[in-house]
């Protein structure tokens, strides 16, 4: 049935008498009854991909677009004079998840459907997503945002579990969202677990909250730590919470096709996504031993033999320990079992550095990962490298044969097809669809990186994605972008590693540049987008130096003819599919070792940005492929941070005295800047920035200069640049999460 068929059977109405939000709904509804329709996969081996976070994005359009209809749909809705793009801004944004981690996981699980593999998302329900941000005084605020509304792609069911806690059970709720996989006609779910007893009315100022009140707050907030932590036993609860009901659905659906549970490794695979859901694996032995009266011994070999841990960082404050005394308070059934775990380790092996419980009373839930499951991954070359080189070497010494590496990929329907409407059309004309279903058809452009008139087709396709933006700025946004400016982004999490503070001296020596008369041949639009953890002090200070240098610097009509800096606010899904589109220069400038792969630099490479990056994660992996002749790579590598690191061979002040480096410096704190902030804020970050510096800013500060130099001289010379950009999409195809899933399928989870 058509899309206006059905709303006049439902409404007796036609388009033309509904508003957008109406629409919406009837849209909403007209999807979840196409989608019912839909077998799920129900091959006998089933993967439970676990992860605290999965940051979907919207759904409307991403449906339509699986389910082949988005075209049609869009045509009936015009014919009506309604605009789908208007109707898509009704729905609220489910922001599920702080960054690249859980954006990957919703990725994965477009792919694991599209692929038509038997395979479910497992996570919470966090009635809050990730904070909103709000600028104001040039400080970022968080307030809570939530997201589920009456009419949502939330499916109840009747799954229910108990949770055992130290003091209290809790009974679990289960909902799900319906996977669909591009023109498939099976399905998955996205399980989502949550209580009926969460209480909003516990937030007091922004996101704070009683935190020890957990059957009102336990699925309350998505944790906005991106590696700073707090309120870790309200973390604890909140991940036994999610693999307990995990372990009991695994358990439960297997046993419904015939498990006898002693075989339960033919039915499931579990994934675990970074160590957040760790715990599954002491759980799962915790249900078969107690319940099913397998021995110990058998069930951790069971439990081996179906588990996988994919590391996300080498971070080392992002890798959980949980103090013992912590796990006791809250899962006291748990932590004997661990403790066997933790008896079986010491017996085999003597070095401390990998036993599970170390000397200090902390579990390491990485060291418990990789002892009891059967595949350790990195999320790209260089970082699996790393991991086995130096990070994990002692592991990779006992099991070499667990370690693999499965480089990150994104999905091309929601990244191209529907985040850059004109580029997907155009690649259909003129190499066909096929690259929607096996991406590496895309290489069929080589033919044409020569071509005039492909080039000029997609310098004319950029200018319509900067109008596009431009008009979704000024709504949300009152932003007046220029749309004849070269468009430089780094969109991403804030932190010191990723270096935006790096970014921000190139935008100060560019407004001195200007100041002394030093012009830019087209003005240049620097977009800054991303949120910093409200705990995470420095990348608020860094937030600040950027919103005061985008006061200072749009609002000098001497500069503002050749410079725009903004930093978008809110940063989330919906606004990385407008800006990335629009964008000509992709920043990847992170200290080389520290970003494990990045999927951002994938989504610009892929519409048609050229990367300024370093030798860092997956940028490695672009560089190999298009060529250092396509690509703009600066800065040390990693082998000589990793050195430096060993020997404490930094010393920013060494750097900070070179001569261009001090002024650009010094003017954090200049006169101009702190009239417009905070002086605290900037002194603090100006004083980190020479006395410390841990993430070496200073050490790549004037390559970094002259390589975007290097890169406006070339974006003048319109046939060189177009060439690079068509090489870029023509190569993109590698990462297509297609490709990754299908290695975790035959390398992982079917071995
Ligand atoms: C930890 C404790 C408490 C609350 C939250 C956290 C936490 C949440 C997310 C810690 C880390 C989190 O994410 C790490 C992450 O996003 N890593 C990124 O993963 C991407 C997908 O593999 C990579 O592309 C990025 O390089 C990597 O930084």
């Amino acid at each position: 049935m058509t899309f206006s068929n059905y709303v006049r059977e439902k409404t007796t109405k036609n388009l033309s008498d509904l508003n957008n939000k109406e629409l919406y709904i009837q849209l909403l509804n007209y999807v979840k009854e196409e989608a019912e329709k839909k077998e799920l996969n129900s091959d006998k081996k089933k993967v439970y991909y676990i992860s605290a976070e999965f940051l979907i994005g919207k759904l409307l359009s991403n449906n339509l677009i699986n389910l082949g209809i988005y075209d049609e749909v869009e045509k009936e809705l015009a014919a009506a004079n309604k605009r789908l793009s208007e109707v898509e801004e009704v729905e609220l944004e489910p922001s599920l998840g702080n960054g690249g981690l859980g954006r990957l996981a919703s990725c994965f699980i477009d792919s694991i459907s599209s692929l038509g593999i038997n395979g479910d998302g497992v996570g919470l329900n966090y009635h809050c997503g990730l904070f909103k941000q709000v600028f104001s005084k040039n400080e970022q605020h968080a307030e809570p945002n939530f997201w589920i509304e009456d009419n949502s792609w939330l499916i109840d069911t009747d799954v229910k579990y108990t949770v055992p806690f130290k003091n209290f059970s809790l009974t679990s709720s289960l909902k799900r969202i319906d996977v669909l996989g591009y023109k498939k006609e099976t399905k998955n779910y996205l399980n989502l677990f949550d209580i009926d007893s969460i209480d909003s009315s516990i937030i007091n100022e922004g996101i704070s909250f009683d935190k020890t009140d957990i059957k009102k707050n336990l699925t309350l907030f998505l944790y906005p730590d991106d590696s700073d932590r707090n309120g870790e036993l309200l973390r604890i609860y909140q991940q036994y919470f999610m693999v307990s009901n995990a372990a009991q659905l695994i358990i439960d659906e297997a046993r419904a096709k015939g498990s006898n549970i002693h075989d339960l490794y033919e039915y499931a695979y579990v994934q675990i996504n970074d160590t957040h859901p760790s715990m599954v694996i002491p759980e799962l032995i915790r249900l078969m031993t107690e319940n099913y009266g397998i021995e110990f011994e058998e069930a951790y070999s069971i439990v081996q033999k179906m588990t996988g841990y994919t590391n996300h960082t080498i971070l080392a404050e992002a890798l959980e320990k949980w103090p013992l005394e912590f796990l006791e308070e809250v899962v006291p059934h748990l932590v004997t079992i661990i403790k066997k775990l933790d008896a079986v380790i010491r017996s085999k092996y003597e070095g401390e550095d990998i036993q599970i419980i170390d000397k200090y009373n902390r579990v390491h839930m990485a060291n418990m990962d990789i002892h009891f499951s059967n595949s350790v991954n990195g999320v790209a070359y260089l970082h699996t490298e790393i991991l086995k080189n130096s990070e994990l070497k002692h592991f990779y010494e006992l099991y070499p044969e667990k370690f693999n590496n499965k480089t990150n990929g994104i999905t091309f329907r929601r990244w191209l097809e529907f985040s850059n409407r004109p580029l997907a059309a155009y690649l259909k004309e003129l190499i066909g669809d096929e690259y929607l279903t096996d991406a590496t058809k895309l290489e069929k452009l080589l033919a044409f990186v020569d071509s005039k008139e492909v080039a000029a087709k997609l310098e004319e396709i950029k200018h319509e994605n900067k109008l596009i933006l431009k008009e979704y700025l000024k709504e949300t946004q009152g932003i007046e972008l220029d749309e004849n400016s070269i468009i430089d982004t780094q969109i991403k999490r804030f932190h010191e590693y990723k270096r935006q503070q790096m970014n921000a001296l190139y935008v100060i020596k560019k407004y001195l540049d200007i100041k002394n008369g030093k012009l830019p041949k087209r003005k240049i639009t620097v977009f800054f987008g991303g949120k910093a953890a409200p705990a995470y002090v420095i990348a608020q200070d860094i937030i600040h130096l950027i919103l005061c240098l985008s006061e200072l610097i749009n609002n000098d009509p001497e500069v503002n003819k050749y410079l725009n800096v903004y930093l978008v606010e809110n940063y989330n899904v919906s606004v990385a599919e407008k800006l990335i589109p629009a964008t000509d220069i992709s920043e990847q400038i992170s200290l080389a070792s520290k970003e494990a792969s990045g999927t951002g630099n994938m989504k610009f490479m892929l519409n048609g940005a050229l990367t300024l990056g370093t030798l860092d994660g997956a940028n490695v992996e672009i560089d190999e492929l298009v060529g250092r002749e396509n690509i703009y790579i600066f800065g040390k590598e990693s082998d000589e941070i990793i050195k430096l690191y060993e020997t404490a061979g930094y010393v920013s002040k060494d750097y900070y005295n070179k001569d261009g480096v001090k002024e650009v410096v010094d003017f954090i704190i200049s006169e101009d800047l702190v009239k417009l902030g905070n002086k605290e804020r900037l002194e603090r970050l100006y004083n980190e920035l020479l006395n410390k510096d841990w993430f070496m800013t200073l050490i790549d500060f004037e390559e970094y200069y002259a390589k975007k130099e290097e890169m406006l001289a070339d974006y003048e010379d319109r046939d060189l640049w177009l060439r690079k950009v068509i090489a870029n999409i023509a190569k993109a195809g590698f990462f297509s999460s297609d490709r990754t899933i299908t290695q975790y399928n035959e390398e992982i989870w079917n071995k």
